[in-house]
């Protein structure tokens, strides 16, 4: 028995967003198993459960060392029964007996694969699987109508499934720059999404667009678009109003004449041209992204590349791969937003996630500030007034939260 006074007393404030969470995580086997069972809950579309593991996950991965016993936890907020019972399970047998049967089930597994596909949900996933279909193969056979972003996900499984590096992060940055501004001059784009948040790989690039004077902005997403296809960057596009509104989101909801943004869901198609044409950032090339691994080939082998690259080792890359049979580009998912200047600080803090941060940020507006807070603006109930912002700060200061700098919202 270790008596109270030994007992290590991990203090942490209620809200996500009132933490600094940055991508270090001392307990990656406690979040592991509770992001698991998050996952299979909102795959189950039991949102609120959900959402209660991922909170007590959060707690955990914000603790500046590993949880050794349960007592360590006495006083810490957002741990539930649930959530506690998979804790103490993992730290006195190893691993958490729910999370290891959910991972074999025949369920998750179906749900993981048919919900990789893009464009499906939980819902469908959940549809097909009461038909019978657990898989790709059978999904295929199954004669089963796509719509036509689930046939572009299919088509695309395998490197939509695949991480995208912050290596080509950074590519398809500088080829969406370039499509920015040829067809709209001063316009500007900034990287949003988990590579703002300093993480060295996600499932898609997320973009923010804007212009420095107000009203520029209008009708620039199809101009954009057209740009990109008409140079053929785009396996699959499709431009729709923010569906912000229609989603099924806690506090905060803004009013629906604020839905204004535009934003498109596409699939990129990154090239090996267009890696060995972007000038990559020092940090690609130091922590190792880009080097070639494999050793130099006899160079009478190498085949001729008509364009003139910046650099050699690359050329030999794009080799070996043409003589491996690989194809020389993949599909890379990518979100386009276009906001107006004077709602851009409320959609750069509303597009940097983290998802659990941006909720825990709504939920502390409303529930300890009465405001509501979107991506668009933030209302004060009690005054009845919108508060202006230009930049995040502001934003925290309004809300009366310490500011919190994107690498550091990896809840
Ligand atoms: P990842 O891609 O590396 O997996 O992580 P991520 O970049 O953090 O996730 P994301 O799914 O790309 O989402 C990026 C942010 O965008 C996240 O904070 C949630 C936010 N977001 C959506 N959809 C919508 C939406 O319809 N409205 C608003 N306001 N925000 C949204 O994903
Ligand atoms: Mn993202
Ligand atoms: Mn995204």
């Amino acid at each position: 028995q270790t008596s109270q006074a030994e007992v290590v007393v991990f203090s942490v404030p209620s809200y996500a967003c009132q933490r600094r969470s940055t991508l270090e995580n001392h307990n990656a086997v406690l979040t592991d198993a509770l992001a698991l069972l998050a996952e299979n809950a909102e795959l189950s579309e039991e949102e609120g459960r959900g959402v209660a593991f991922r909170r007590a996950a959060a707690v955990l991965k914000a603790l500046p060392r590993p949880v050794t016993s349960m007592t360590e936890l006495r006083g810490l907020p957002c741990l539930g029964d649930h959530s506690l019972r998979v804790i103490k399970d993992i730290l006195e047998n190893g691993a958490s007996s729910e999370a290891e049967s959910t991972k074999q089930s025949e369920r998750y597994k179906a749900l993981k694969v048919l919900t990789g596909i893009f464009g499906v949900g939980a819902k469908t996933a959940d549809r097909w699987i009461r038909e019978g279909i657990l898989g790709l193969q059978q999904l295929q056979e199954s004669g089963q109508t796509l719509n036509r972003a689930q046939q572009a996900g299919l088509e695309h499984y395998d490197d939509l499934n695949q991480p995208v590096t912050k290596a080509d992060a950074d590519v398809i940055s500088e080829i969406v720059e370039r499509a920015v501004v040829s067809v709209l001059p001063g316009a500007q784009m900034t990287l949003i999404g988990g590579f703002r948040r300093g993480k060295l790989s996600g499932h898609d690039v997320d973009f923010l667009i804007t212009h420095p004077e107000e009203g520029r902005e209008v009708g620039l997403m199809p101009k954009v678009v057209s740009w990109l296809e008409s140079q053929g960057f785009l396996l699959y596009q499709k431009t729709t109003r923010n569906s912000y509104l229609e989603s099924k989101d806690g506090p905060g909801r803004p009013s629906s004449n604020m839905d204004r943004f535009e934003r498109c869901f596409s699939i990129f198609k990154l090239t090996e041209k267009e890696r060995r044409r972007t000038k990559h950032p020092e940090t690609a090339t130091e922590n190792g992204l880009r080097t070639v691994s494999t050793p130099e080939p006899d160079p009478h082998s190498r085949v001729q590349i008509s364009e003139r690259s910046r650099c050699e080792d690359e050329e030999l890359e794009v080799d070996q791969t043409k003589q491996a049979g690989h194809k020389l580009w993949r599909a890379v998912r990518v979100d386009l937003v276009v906001s107006p200047i004077s709602q851009f600080a409320f959609a750069l803090l509303g597009w940097t996630g983290s998802k659990l941060f941006e909720r825990e940020l709504r939920r502390w507006a409303g529930h300890e500030r009465n405001m509501s807070l979107s991506s668009h603006a933030l209302y004060d109930n009690k005054q009845r007034i919108y508060l202006r912002a230009t930049s995040e700060e502001e934003i925290f200061a309004h809300l009366g939260l310490e500011f919190i700098p994107p690498s550091e919202r990896n809840t």
